[in-house]
């Protein structure tokens, strides 16, 4: 018997925990603790513990699959990759588009990036930050000049005060949690507002419950409490910023008494009062958010909202401080910083700027150009084009995302992907979007290859290869080159390793400049900005100065709007989604797992209890969830955990997707659609 441990880091969240695979005869079979990465000291949460469950499972693709008179065919590589290079070259660029992965690894981002860019000369390139933190993004590039969370996790340990809002840390990001833990027990406070009492409120020292798409009413209301007794630090905001007047004249409204605040938001005036206290008086006070916050048609608001509340307590650039956006999948910081999204190259260098554009033209080499120079579609915009104008996106190729279950409103999102006329779906596992796909190309996973990820605190660690792809499987970015070649562009996709692509990302990203496998290698790893070889990487973002080319931190006045969609007669109750610390999204992978599947069989919708008695329902009962979108039958949860008048319901569940349900209204700039908030009601099953 051959056994061994080997060293990668967890394929789920972006914590960015390490953990060993242990491999037994070549076969993964099982997660033991690494000790030494600082991030999680050998610690894992149940995804990291059961993460080789999903690996060898029997219904890993292990063959391309050609779609022909309705059925799936095996098919041989060649065969398959004959096909779509025919198909691709037949599009127009401007009728195709990409989609790139959270899922995957930087390298593979890359290649993806530069295939769409290069090889199919397309401007729609976008991925599923799109539908996560793209607020966050917009947010904090307007104004701090950057779009990344401003500290580390170990960070957090060192804060006098946690202020966690739309981030339920304890399920979706265990391992930061007991960062946030370490600090309490330090001393330091922990206030959280929620419109459910999730894990996370049980260790709250102020527990805030509100009715959800109040955000930026709330904000605003504590930095007029924060401003109304002079606990605002004048120093910061002197020094450091800019329009602080603009930013004073919004808040200071009467619209944000803490009084009406209260009427919005459903928070007692008392509790608004502590709030603001406790953060603006704290040494140091962070914080931490994820998709509470972005995920609403005012999702920018939102992130602008807590950039400000943290300039005017000048709790920015040092440590227990910062904006702590918690990004969710495991590498979506890389996607984006891969330039896998529709207006950046990477490391954020504009498709727009001529500049830019002629390096990467320049770089690469492509001998008849690359795409233009200008901005491409964001996921929810090419869903909508495909289902609104058909004809005039006609091609798509999607790599580790499955947006027939996590898209916004599912009946829309089947009518935008079945206007496709040809779809190419490249995964591990057979999904509901590969099912309408035209070829289907297996994948290999995370416990298959080698590669570099980038967690939510910017540390790029390395993923290492345990065990053999199974089948004919193929690394991601393998397949990916061998389309290119096969459409004449083999010269630029000529890498024979990951490795290899991460040196071509190093010199074209200044931000991953000074960055290489031997120096990722290492278990603490690094941060960037990394620009030279010498650099140690950058833990904490905006120390002296912001990312803005004048240095300065930039306040915006937002005025609270309501959300999109608002209960009325018809569709008495707010509907809000989001995600138990037992599955992953679309469920390809947990559900794929005994352990994880045992603990959470099935979907569920939260209702209040006095919410519940009214419309005559019990705990456990099927009833019928109606939006206007949608239908779908689920069982009832009913809880006192939920606010009176919001229903909750987890996204992971095929046989009662809330994505039936939701909105895709978007937030104008961040084009994220409004999952947290809209309009729903709920009804008995009648007995036949
Ligand atoms: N177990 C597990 N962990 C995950 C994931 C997973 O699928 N499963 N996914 C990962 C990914 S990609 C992401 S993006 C993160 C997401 O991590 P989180 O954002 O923490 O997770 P969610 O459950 O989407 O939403 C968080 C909270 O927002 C609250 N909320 C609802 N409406 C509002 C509102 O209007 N305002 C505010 N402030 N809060 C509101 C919800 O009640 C919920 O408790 O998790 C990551 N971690
Ligand atoms: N209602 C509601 N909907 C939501 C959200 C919400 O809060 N509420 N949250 C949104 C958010 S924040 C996110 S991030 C999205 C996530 O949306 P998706 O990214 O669509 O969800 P995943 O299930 O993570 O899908 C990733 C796919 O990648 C595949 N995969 C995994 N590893 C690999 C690999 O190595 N190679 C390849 N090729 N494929 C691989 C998986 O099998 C899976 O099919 O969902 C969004 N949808
Ligand atoms: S906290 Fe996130 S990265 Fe860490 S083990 Fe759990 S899912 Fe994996
Ligand atoms: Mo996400």
């Amino acid at each position: 018997m051959d056994m061994k441990y080997v060293q990668t880091t967890c394929p789920y969240c972006g914590t960015g925990c390490t953990f060993n695979l242990v491999v037994r005869d070549g076969k993964v079979i099982g997660v033991a603790p690494y000790h030494r990465s600082p991030v999680n000291e050998g610690k894992v949460c149940p995804k990291g513990t059961y993460a080789h469950e999903f690996v060898n499972h029997p219904d890993r693709l292990t063959t391309p699959l050609i779609k022909k008179d309705g059925k799936f065919v095996e098919a041989s590589w060649d065969e398959a990759i004959d096909l779509i290079a025919k198909k691709f070259k037949q599009y127009k660029p401007d009728e195709c588009a990409c989609l790139s992965s959270a899922r995957v690894s930087n390298e593979e981002n890359y290649v993806m990036m530069k295939f769409a860019r290069g090889v199919m000369k397309t401007r729609h390139i976008d991925h599923c930050a799109r539908l996560c933190h793209a607020s966050t993004v917009a947010g904090l590039a307007a104004t701090f000049g950057s779009g990344a969370m401003t500290n580390s996790i170990l960070d957090i340990a060192e804060s006098k005060c946690m202020f966690i809002l739309g981030s339920n840390t304890f399920e979706q990001h265990p391992l930061i949690g007991r960062k946030v833990m370490q600090a309490k027990m330090k001393g330091a406070k922990l206030i959280y507002a929620d419109p459910r009492y999730t894990p996370t409120a049980k260790q709250a020292d102020l527990y805030m419950q509100f009715r959800s798409g109040s955000d930026v009413a709330i904000l605003n209301g504590l930095m007029q409490e924060i401003i109304k007794n002079g606990w605002e630090d004048k120093e910061f905001v002197k020094n450091r910023t800019k329009d602080f007047d603009k930013l004073k004249e919004e808040v200071m409204k009467p619209d944000y008494s803490l009084e009406n605040v209260s009427k919005i938001s459903g928070i007692p005036v008392a509790q608004l009062k502590t709030c603001a206290e406790w953060f603006a008086k704290a040494e140091s006070a962070c914080i931490l958010y994820s998709m509470g916050i972005t995920q609403h048609t005012v999702g920018v608001d939102n992130v602008k909202s807590v950039a400000n509340i943290q300039m005017l307590t000048g709790n920015l650039g040092k440590p227990g401080a910062g904006v702590n956006a918690l990004r969710g999948q495991n590498n979506v910081q890389g996607a984006c910083d891969m330039g896998a999204l529709p207006v950046v190259f990477t490391g954020y260098q504009k498709v727009i700027d001529e500049a830019a554009h002629k390096k990467f033209a320049d770089a690469w080499g492509f001998p008849d150009g690359i795409c233009e120079p200008k901005n491409g579609y964001e996921v929810t915009t090419m869903m909508d084009v495909l289902a609104d104008k058909p004809g005039e996106l006609k091609c798509m190729y999607i790599m580790g995302e499955n947006p027939m279950i996590s898209d916004p409103d599912l009946h829309h999102v089947e009518k935008a992907i079945k206007n496709l006329e040809f779809l190419v779906v490249q995964d591990i596992f057979m999904t509901e979007t590969s099912e309408l796909a035209d070829v289907v190309l297996p994948a290999t996973c995370y416990a298959e290859k080698d590669g570099t990820q980038t967690s939510t605190e910017r540390r790029v660690q390395m993923w290492r290869k345990a065990q053999d792809a199974p089948g004919q499987a193929k690394l991601d970015w393998e397949i990916t080159s061998m389309i290119a070649a096969k459409m004449g562009y083999g010269k630029q996709f000529a890498w024979k390793s990951a490795e290899e692509i991460f040196n071509e990302i190093a010199k074209v990203t200044p931000s991953y400049g000074g960055m290489n496998y031997t120096r990722l290698g290492r278990p603490e790893a690094l941060h960037w900005p990394c620009p030279t070889a010498e650099h140690p990487g950058t833990p904490i973002l905006h120390k002296e100065k912001f990312a803005h080319p004048d240095g300065l931190g930039q306040f915006f006045a937002c005025s609270w709007k309501p959300p999109a969609e608002v209960p009325d007669a018809e569709y008495p109750y707010i509907l809000t989604t989001g995600r138990c610390i037992w599955h992953w999204h679309t469920g390809t992978m947990t559900r794929r797992s005994k352990d994880l599947e045992a603990e959470e069989p099935t979907g569920w919708i939260e209702i209040n209890p006095e919410d519940a008695k009214v419309l005559g329902v019990q705990n456990k009962e099927m009833v019928k969830a109606i939006t206007r979108r949608g239908e779908v039958k689920v069982p009832a949860r009913v809880t006192k955990d939920i606010m009176k008048g919001v229903m909750f319901m987890p996204f992971h569940f095929k046989e009662c997707a809330a994505n039936v349900l939701t909105n895709n209204a978007l937030d104008p700039i961040a084009k994220i659609p409004e999952f947290k908030a809209c309009a729903i009601r709920v009804e008995k099953i009648k007995e036949a």
